[in-house]
Order: C-alpha cells, then sequence, then structure tokens
C-alpha cells in the first residue's frame, strides 16, 4: 500500500489523484496536517497525520502495511523565511523519521528536492546536476541537506530512496502554499478575475517552471524505474520551461487581450535572484527517460481552460 503524506497540498493532491488511478483508491492512503471538512470526500481514505509525530507514523506503517511512502510535507520557500526554525524542524525532522521507518521496515520513499539548491553562486543557465550548492534560504538549505540524508540512508543503509528537484510547479487543482514561484499560478486566477495582475517578482527573472502533469508523471516514472538504473541519489534534476513573468502575461494575453500586468517586487525577488534560470537534465533523461510535455503555450491554455472562477 502507498502513504501520501502530504497529500493536501499542491502537489499531493494531484500525485495522490494519479497514483489512485494506478494502484486503486483503497491501496493508496493520503494523509495530511488537517482535519478534512466533509466535502473533501474525494480524497478518502485520509487520515490526519503529523509526519513529526514518529510514533503515530510507524504505527499506521505497520497498520496499514505500507510499502512505499510519498513524503511531500515541507515548509516552502517564502513561508520559510518568516519561521526559518519551525521550516527547518519540519522540512528535516520529518524526512528523518520517514528515512528511519523506511530503513526499519525496508519501505521505498519519494522525497521532493527543489531547484531552491542552488544559490546565488551556483551557474545561473543550465546548472549542472553536480554543481555548488550555497542557498541562501533556510528551504534550499533543508532541500540540500535532505538530499545528502536521502542519498546517505541509501548508500548505508540501502533504503531506496527517490528524489526530484522541482522547478516552480504550475497547477489548478490546489493552491500553492508559500512559494517563491506561486506568482505563475496566482496570475491565471487575477487574469480570469480581475484581467490584472501585480507581480511580486520583476519582469524578466527567468524561473524553471513545470506543469504538474509533467511533475506528476516524472515522479511516477522515476519511481518506476529498474534500481540499478538510478545514479543520483541526491535529488534529480529535471526541467519543464524557464520563462519569465513578461513572457507568461504575454502568452495569457493571446487568450485574453485585455489583461494587463504591473510589477512591484517584494522580498521573494531576493529568493529568485538566487536560483537558476534553468538546469541541465541529461542524467534524468538518460537514467529514466525523462522528457517534458507541456510548453508555456500548452501551459497557459490548459489553464485558462480548467480554472474555475
Ligand atoms: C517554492 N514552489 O517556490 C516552490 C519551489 C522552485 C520553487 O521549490 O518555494
Amino acid at each position: 500500500k502507498v502513504l501520501v503524506i502530504g497529500a493536501c497540498g499542491q502537489i499531493g493532491t494531484e500525485l495522490t489523484t494519479a497514483l489512485r488511478l494506478k494502484y486503486g483508491n483503497e491501496n493508496v492512503i493520503a494523509a495530511d496536517i488537517r482535519l478534512l471538512t466533509d466535502t473533501e470526500f474525494r480524497i478518502r481514505p485520509y487520515i490526519q497525520l503529523s509526519v513529526l509525530d514518529k510514533v503515530s507514523l510507524h504505527a499506521l506503517v505497520l497498520r496499514e502495511k505500507i510499502t512505499v511512502i510519498y513524503h511531500l510535507a515541507a515548509t516552502l520557500s517564502a513561508t520559510g523565511e518568516k519561521q526559518p526554525l519551525k521550516a527547518w524542524d519540519l522540512n528535516m525532522q520529518g524526512l528523518l523519521n520517514v528515512l528511519e521507518i523506511a530503513k526499519t521496515d525496508q519501505l521505498k520513499v519519494f522525497w521532493p528536492s527543489s531547484i531552491a539548491v542552488y544559490g546565488a553562486n551556483g551557474p545561473k543557465a543550465f546548472s549542472p546536476q553536480h554543481s555548488i550548492m550555497e542557498p541562501s534560504t533556510v528551504y534550499g538549505i533543508s532541500k540540500v541537506s535532505g538530499e545528502l540524508w536521502c542519498k546517505y540512508y541509501h548508500e548505508q543503509y540501502g533504503v531506496d530512496v527517490r528524489s526530484i528537484r522541482y522547478p516552480g510547479l504550475i497547477s489548478y487543482t490546489a493552491e500553492p502554499g508559500g512559494g517563491t514561484t506561486d506568482y505563475a499560478v496566482d496570475i491565471f486566477y487575477h487574469a480570469l478575475k480581475h484581467r490584472t495582475y501585480t507581480c511580486f517578482l520583476k519582469p524578466h527573472t527567468a524561473l524553471p517552471m513545470m506543469y504538474m502533469a509533467d511533475a506528476v508523471r516524472a515522479t511516477m516514472q522515476l519511481m518506476e524505474a529498474s534500481n540499478e538504473k538510478l545514479t543520483v541519489r541526491t535529488g534529480y534534476n529535471i526541467l519543464g520551461i524557464s520563462f519569465t513573468p513578461a513572457q507568461l502575461a504575454e502568452a495569457i494575453t493571446k487568450h485574453l487581450p485585455v489583461f494587463t500586468i504591473n510589477y512591484k517586487p517584494d522580498r521573494r525577488q531576493n529568493i529568485a535572484d538566487s536560483w537558476p534560470a534553468s538546469v541541465d537534465d541529461r542524467h534524468a533523461r538518460h537514467d529514466w527517460d525523462w522528457e517534458p510535455q507541456y510548453n508555456l503555450t500548452t501551459i497557459v491554455s490548459e489553464m485558462l481552460r480548467n480554472i474555475k472562477i
């Protein structure tokens, strides 16, 4: 059975749906910190759980005979800067709890890393898989540390833990929570509701982005790849597309000619400036046939078509 921790989050909602389509509802248990409202029947079977409660987590794994954990619960970059030590504790202790249980119960684990592992002094374009890592956010620090812990548990204890450095993810099924790349989701809701958007990043801030459907497919492809083909046990770089707020706004105006954007950069600009504009994903392409399917045009038409306002 599969356990998705953080199932109510931006990735968790779509990954849970995709895993249930593949393995059947009853074989994919959704877990998150919050209680479900009764209208959220769609994500049952569901268990309210804190990943920091290791005893309850281990009891759940044994009771439900869990064999695979997707551990997605974390505090994202912008929110993390508001409460650094709380973000560090959730992001690190949560992962260590999962890795320890995976070690004792021979579980397979997926854990999301991020392009936030890169810092301002790394290469800006096509940042290599193996590079200087000096992130300037607590979120990035926890992702670099988390990647190294995953590699450690694989090398020292043989834990089959796999990870992807997600770019900024774009989806319409769940509000993103406190990320720096969230402008690329918020802009669609504002364009449809108000025909205008005030962007918290500068117009020419290029960042690596990806449509959620590509990210979910990549995750399942990596988890289904044969163990011996994997050469990266930190986090695989994958690139969807790289674009700027100005390019995204232009693509939206092709559908909504009256849409206008203005720019009011805030503290998230410093975070975005420390990240690369694109990453080199040759290891993922080679090891497990990664290939993006969505480009800026298809992302914009999919988002505008699916968002219900
Ligand atoms: C964030 N969406 O902005 C996340 C992601 C690369 C960005 O890690 O924090």
